[in-house]
């Protein structure tokens, strides 16, 4: 029985293209979306059919939740999957999905409701008996109670809007008398960013680390871990480098850390493959941050130390199967790291660099797997996220994964764009990322050491314009038009 018999992809970029290649390996044809501005791109590519969806606007397209629907149903998928960020954690998607007739490839629709209002999410994990931060997550959100409760669990205090995600409209007080102030900016901003304004307050721990547990659950009660990631090296809540195992546990405090996520999807009752997001402190103290509801970006690393495929045990999972495999058959091999590569200036405060690709040189060999969605002739624009690739590397420890990522850094070029390169290869040879002292001010506090730019040569640049200006000729008459004719064709735009 196949498991679907066609998968629409709602998503872009190289995670529509990983998902694209795992469906092509498990036999399910699919389709891409595209807009206006992705006519052209390598997504569109790698699937058997792609639909358009609307203009380049995020919100008129990949955002659209009747546009995709409307593309799955005229395509005939049975299935969607939303990839990670877009719709990926939009109940209504999932929902509108579901009241179609469509298998939605993550969690239901309750349980991205349930997981995206903080307040919620910290009453129901806490009651599970997971480690929450002290702090206060209750219903009386008059100002001065809530200024009786951030002095009752101590300064700093981080106020978090109960509807926010990714860190937006949070804020660190550190003193009583900027509480009111802060209280006051925070409910401006969330009631006009989520429309809710209630608050949850918490104890601001400095410099911790972020660690999280890969959550795997089907829809017959199994719910297993595939361990955890470190994705403490980050910069204003956009991670940059990930990796697994942490170099911050031992096998003691991982068991109970990994428990500790497999209780929280247990409560929330969680079904597919999700992420329980946690803060370690110095002591080893863990706490219960959020739950991702969706695939991560970083789940490669995963992968790599697993050797599982999560995009194909995801749509296993939504296909109504059962896990073939229990906790004691998982285990980790090795040290997996991953450096997103994206299109933005270090030297220009991480401002997006946007342009035509020139030239893209992907690395290859053992243990290292380059995930991207772009090619020479690309066109990296303003309407999306500006990361245009994941190195990942693995190896038999750490410092051999290390090693690998080193050089496939140095063996990776991108032109026409500035990117973040020379900033990833100053952090993997930065001896405090070498001995694994990690945490999530690490950028911040490096940041001289990890800005000094290496600009590609002129020359080379000027090269690879012209190397694409001629390929971008018509290709000769006849040449066939199915996808690994064009790889052939090494970029030749056929007519
Ligand atoms: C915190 C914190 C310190 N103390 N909460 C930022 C994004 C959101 N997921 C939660 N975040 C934080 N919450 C308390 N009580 C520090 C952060 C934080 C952070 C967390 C994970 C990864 C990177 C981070 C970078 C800055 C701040």
């Amino acid at each position: 029985m196949p498991v679907f018999h066609k998968l629409l992809i709602a998503n872009r970029g190289e995670i529509a293209v990983r998902m694209a290649r795992t469906c092509r390996a498990m036999g399910l044809p699919t389709v891409a979306v595209y807009s206006d501005a992705d006519r052209d791109a390598l997504h569109t590519r790698e699937a058997d059919e792609a639909v358009a969806i609307g203009p380049a606007e995020a919100r008129l397209s990949y955002l659209a939740i009747d546009a995709l629907v409307d593309a799955a149903r005229r395509s005939g998928a049975d299935a969607v999957h939303p990839g990670y960020g877009f719709l990926s954690q939009n109940a209504d998607f999932a929902e509108a999905v579901a009241a179609a007739g469509l298998a939605f490839v993550g969690p239901p629709a309750a349980v991205h409701r349930r997981m995206g209002d903080k307040q919620a999410a910290r009453r129901l994990i806490g009651g599970a008996g997971v480690p929450v931060v002290p702090g206060y997550d209750g219903d009386d959100q008059q100002d001065a109670r809530l200024l009786d409760e951030a002095r009752r669990i101590g300064w700093p205090v981080m106020i978090k809007p109960s509807h926010g995600g990714g860190g937006k409209g949070m804020r660190v007080v550190r003193t009583h008398d900027d509480f009111p102030g802060a209280l006051a900016a925070c409910r401006r901003e969330a009631g006009s960013a989520f429309g809710a304004d209630a608050m949850v307050l918490e104890r601001f721990l400095e410099r911790p680390r972020h660690v999280e547990v890969q959550i795997l659950a089907d829809a017959h009660g199994a719910t297993l871990h595939l361990l955890e990631r470190e994705c403490s090296i980050q910069r204003r809540h956009q991670k940059v480098v990930e990796e697994t195992p942490s170099p911050a546990l031992t096998p003691e405090l991982r068991q109970r850390l990994c428990a500790a996520g497999v209780a929280a999807a247990r409560a929330a009752g969680y079904v597919n493959a999700g992420t329980v997001e946690f803060l370690l402190d110095p002591a080893g103290h863990f706490y219960f941050l959020e739950m991702n509801t969706r695939l991560q970006v970083e789940h490669p690393v995963t992968e790599a130390v697993t050797g599982l495929d999560l995009v194909r045990l995801q749509i296993e999972i939504a296909a109504g199967r059962p896990l073939s495999f229990g906790q004691a058959e998982v285990s980790g091999q090795g040290h997996a790291l991953e450096c997103r590569l994206y299109a933005e200036d270090p030297e220009n405060d991480d401002l997006p660099s946007p342009g035509t690709l020139l030239h893209v040189s992907a690395p290859s060999g053992p243990g290292v797997r380059f995930d991207g969605g772009i090619a020479a002739g690309s066109e990296v624009g303003v309407h999306y996220d500006p990361m245009l690739a994941k190195i990942v590397t693995w190896g038999r420890d750490r410092r051999e994964s290390i090693e690998r990522m080193a050089d496939a850094l140095s063996r990776t070029v991108v032109l026409g764009v500035v990117t973040n390169l020379a900033r990833l290869r100053a952090i993997v040879a930065h001896p405090a990322f070498q001995a694994g002292e990690l945490h999530t001010g690490f950028i911040d506090q490096h940041l001289a050491e990890l800005t000094r730019g290496a600009a590609p040569p002129a020359q080379a640049v000027a090269l690879a314009a012209a190397a694409l200006h001629l390929s971008r000729r018509r290709a000769p008459a006849g040449v066939p038009r199915s996808p690994d004719a064009w790889d052939q064709l090494g970029g030749w735009r056929l007519a």
